[in-house]
């Protein structure tokens, strides 16, 4: 999508620095860390979301990037969380799919911010 951050990121039109590249998807630092390690897997082709029929092989590959980045950052071995905010309600602000992948720091019991 033309108009879409994520699609100029993840296809390289704005230069970034990737964790983690295949041929499906990317992995980059969160431009407002809220932990640590804050890292987003982003596919190259343009979802809103998470059940906007994403390709098996696409989610395979985003296992594949959890899976580098966590390892590469050291919190493979401490623990992490997998994020993915999914419409407006959910706090998504950017509408293509991608996961948050947080860790580095106790990151609290919730799974609902007050
Ligand atoms: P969400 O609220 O789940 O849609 O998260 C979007 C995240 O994307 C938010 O944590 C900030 C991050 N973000 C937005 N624009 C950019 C950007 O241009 N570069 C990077 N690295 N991160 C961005």
């Amino acid at each position: 999508m033309s108009d879409c951050i994520f699609c100029k990121i993840a296809n390289g039109e704005i230069p970034s620095e990737f964790l983690y590249e295949d041929e499906r998807v990317v992995a980059f630092r969160d431009l407002n860390p809220q932990a640590p390690v804050h890292v987003l897997v982003v596919p190259k082709d343009h979802h809103e979301n998470f059940v906007d029929d994403v390709p098996a092989e696409t989610l395979a590959s985003m296992e594949r990037a959890v899976a580098a980045v966590t390892r590469e950052t050291g919190i493979a071995e401490t623990g992490f969380r997998c994020i993915m905010n999914t419409g407006a309600a959910a706090g998504q602000t950017v509408m293509h799919l991608h996961m948050h992948v947080l860790g580095g720091a106790p990151l609290g019991e919730g799974l609902i911010p007050s």
